[in-house]
């Protein structure tokens, strides 16, 4: 097969952003080469096959919605869905439009630099090809750089350590093993039920406990599929222009003008509902007024004390260091329940902080744990990682990673001043990771692709977003996230998880709907805020 050394655009990653892209650019005649570093496509779905790895967004939502066949003919098999069929409906997708034929799997870019004569990218991989583009699509997705652990010792462990994010592809068994789990976010929290069902003993270590709620997964009906496929536009309408890219009903009333009673009535509710959205939606002041935020906080606590038998393993169970959201929240099945199981134990770092990982286990101050493995769910470098471990160069060679030493700047999460006619998918600044990222996915696509397509019908040859209206945007950015609880968590939102990353909140909470309009506007007023250039002007 040969693939031009000069392609209109190189896309980088073949997850869920990379295939949609690289099926749009088809449609608009341009030719692309797609680099992905994983040995097949899917991207998050690809890396992540942990046990219990499951989307909590419902599968005929976290589905894209770009073709009515597909949307059609495929068929989910449960409510919420888990790894291997995510992938597979992935893997059908790039079948079903032929899209493979521009991939290439087990290749990682490793640089992309602008040069400013021919006004093309070139763009380096691990196998030291270089290819040159006129544009560059980054399709690197937002969790998927594995944070570094920061605990010493972990290379002197002498057992098989295992990170959910780049899990053994033939799967792993823990029968009759002694097993640490370190991490209480969505991956341990799905992961920890079903490894703790295996193994003969098992030590969870958590050091921020988070809020999760009941998934109540289950098999989905032929009729309720039915009903959402005779009704699909209309749905994906209303998620396209919903705040999180969700459909649900918006609360108009707030937690703090209510009765008590009413407000339990509601929690329930939302509780029951197995949806994550739903318990920041029971009322509109949740996720800004720290009191109604607390009484939510309140509820789940006593829901977690309901469930757990040990009064102590129960109390260090309970969120009590940041404000319900503003860590992404779980959505579990049998989590709570698994520490009533005797063979289950929490270490609760808060109090007992992992002094070291030794050749036979876990020390803390109160002594060494004995384990055969180490499971590490301890998170990703979020939104950021990907990007800055490629070293990308812009106008006068500077480095993205200059340019981001503060923190992320982009204009819309769109594009970076400075860097012309580079685009990434759901970047920082944009609503992305708070919102269900399939319909981020596609709103970004499609409006690169329409862009693209203005450029291309004009004889543009450069966008860029200009400096100020970069700077406009990162403020608006920053002015929306502190109007919200989401500053007063440690989270990965804020780079906080990983030492010495800037203290930024990095995606746009302004809402999936409003952030559209924005996008709109900015297209339909001659792309606002960006500098164009044509060949004969630059003359
Ligand atoms: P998360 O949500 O970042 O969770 C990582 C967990 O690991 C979290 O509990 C961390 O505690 C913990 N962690 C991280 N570093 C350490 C160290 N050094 N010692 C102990 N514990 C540590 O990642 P996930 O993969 O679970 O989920 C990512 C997203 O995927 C999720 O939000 C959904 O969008 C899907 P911390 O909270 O930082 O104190």
């Amino acid at each position: 097969l040969s693939r031009p050394s000069s392609p209109d655009v190189v896309v980088v990653g073949a997850g869920f952003a990379g295939l949609y892209q690289l099926h749009r650019l088809r449609g608009l005649g341009l030719s692309a080469r797609v680099f992905e570093a994983g040995s097949g496509i899917g991207g998050t779905w690809y890396w992540n096959r942990y046990p219990g790895a499951r989307c909590d967004v419902e599968s005929l939502e976290y589905s894209y919605s770009f073709s009515p066949e597909l949307e059609q003919e495929w068929e989910w098999t449960e409510r919420y869905p888990a790894q291997p069929e995510i992938l597979r409906y992935a893997e059908h997708v790039a079948e079903r439009f032929d899209l493979r034929r521009d991939i290439e799997l087990d290749t990682r870019v490793t640089a992309a630099v602008w040069d400013e004569e021919s006004a093309r990218w070139a763009v380096t991989t691990e196998h030291g090809e270089t290819v040159t583009a006129r544009f560059c699509i980054f399709a690197t997705g937002c969790l998927s750089k594995p944070k570094d652990l920061e605990i010493p010792g972990l290379d002197s462990f002498a057992g098989p350590v295992y990170s959910t994010a780049r899990w053994p592809h033939a799967g792993v068994d823990f029968t009759g093993r002694r097993v640490a789990v370190i991490g209480t976010g969505s991956s341990g929290i799905q992961s920890i039920p079903v490894i703790a069902s295996q193994a003969a003993e098992m030590t969870v270590y958590q050091r921020t406990a988070n809020y999760s709620m009941p998934a109540h997964n289950g098999p989905l009906t032929a009729q309720a599929q039915r009903e959402r496929k005779a009704n699909y536009a209309a749905f994906r309408d209303a998620a396209r222009h919903s705040p999180a890219g969700l459909v649900g009903k918006l609360p108009t009333e707030n937690a703090l003008d209510v009765t008590e009673q009413e407000r339990r009535r509601a929690f329930y509710k939302a509780w029951s509902a197995g949806n994550l959205g739903a318990m920041r939606r029971s009322y509109a002041d949740i996720g800004v007024d720290i009191r109604a935020n607390d009484m939510a906080a309140d509820f789940i606590r006593d829901r977690i004390r309901d469930k757990v038998t040990d009064p102590a393993t129960a109390e260090a169970l309970l969120p009590s260091d940041h404000p319900f959201g503003t860590k992404r929240p779980c959505l579990d099945t049998g989590y709570y329940e698994t520490f009533n199981s005797p063979h289950v134990h929490l270490v609760d770092l808060k109090k007992t902080p992992i002094e070291a990982i030794t050749a036979t286990g876990v020390a803390t101050a109160d002594g060494e744990v004995e384990v055969d493995d180490i499971v590490l769910a301890t998170g990703f470098d979020a939104m950021t990682g990907a990007l800055l471990s490629i070293d990308i160069r812009g106008r006068d060679g500077r480095t993205l990673a200059d340019a981001w030493a503060d923190g992320p700047v982009t204009y819309l999460g769109l594009g970076v001043a400075g860097f012309p006619n580079l685009f990434t998918i759901t970047g920082p600044g944009s609503p992305s990771v708070l919102s269900n990222m399939l319909v981020s996915i596609e709103q970004h696509v499609d409006w690169i692709s329409d862009c693209l397509a203005r450029l291309e019908r004009d004889g543009v040859t450069t966008i860029e977003p200009n400096a100020d209206a970069q700077a406009g945007w990162v403020e608006h950015v920053a002015e929306v996230g502190q109007a919200t609880l989401y500053p007063l968590a440690k989270s990965w939102y804020l780079g906080a998880n990983v030492p010495g990353k800037p203290r930024v909140f990095m995606p746009y909470i302004g809402g999936v709907g409003a952030y559209r309009e924005i996008c709109d506007d900015v297209a339909a007023e001659d792309y606002r805020g960006f500098d164009l250039e044509k060949a004969s002007a630059s003359m």
